[in-house]
């Protein structure tokens, strides 16, 4: 069994969003022509209270993208973005995410980011999504989505660490920083995840 994780495909990720990752709008496309590919499709939704401490406007003095230990976890800190029931927190109207099975939320907890679709930051709460797919008999994980070098990186990681056979869609993703990426890919190689470049290798 093969499920697709789509990370994060929320508007304040895509052009005009707050936290908008450059080119982003074109991999919505590309996901909708590969959804069929898959036997389960989940999503994960970022989903944060108002005054996330991820966000810079928290910590005074501070800036976007600077780097500052949270709760003894390094933190970047972010734009104000996917408040919850607010629309950049909602799904793209682009995406057609009727054939989703189930939404992961996270980022709820406002002292720990959550990157990953499986744990927050500091692995202190389970969302349930690795038993969730392990019930469904699924073995292996492609995932997708925004931002490629934050929360689908993440997802990947721990996707591996729950057993499952795990794949990086390189073309159905984009980064928030390149430079960030390649050092994510290189990680991710190293833990047995295969990045695949085109559809064609679906
Ligand atoms: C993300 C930064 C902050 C992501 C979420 O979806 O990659 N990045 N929150
Ligand atoms: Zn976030």
């Amino acid at each position: 069994m093969k499920a697709l994780i789509v990370v994060d495909l929320q508007n304040d990720f895509l052009e005009g969003g707050a936290l908008a990752v450059s080119d982003s709008d074109k991999i919505i496309p590309m996901i909708n022509e590969i959804q069929p590919y898959f036997d389960l499709v989940v999503a994960t939704q970022d989903w944060h209270p108002p005054h996330h401490q991820s966000f810079a406007s928290e910590h005074p003095g501070h800036h976007v993208f600077d780097l500052i230990d949270l709760h003894g976890l390094p933190q970047v800190l972010w734009p104000v973005h996917c408040v919850q029931n607010t629309p950049g927190a909602a799904f793209s109207t682009q995406w057609d995410s009727r054939v989703v099975e189930a939404i992961f939320r996270k980022g709820m907890d406002k002292t720990v980011d959550s990157y990953s679709g499986f744990f927050d930051n500091g692995k202190r709460k389970d969302t349930g999504l690795a038993a969730y797919l392990l019930g469904r008999g699924v073995t292996q994980v492609y995932v997708a989505g925004l931002a490629a070098d934050f929360c689908v990186y993440y997802s990947a990681m721990d996707a591996v660490d729950a057993g499952f056979k795990t794949y990086f869609l390189d073309f159905a993703t984009q980064a928030i920083s390149q430079q960030a990426l390649e050092e994510a890919k290189v990680e991710m190689i190293k833990k047995g995840i295969q990045i695949l470049n085109a559809k064609e290798a679906l």
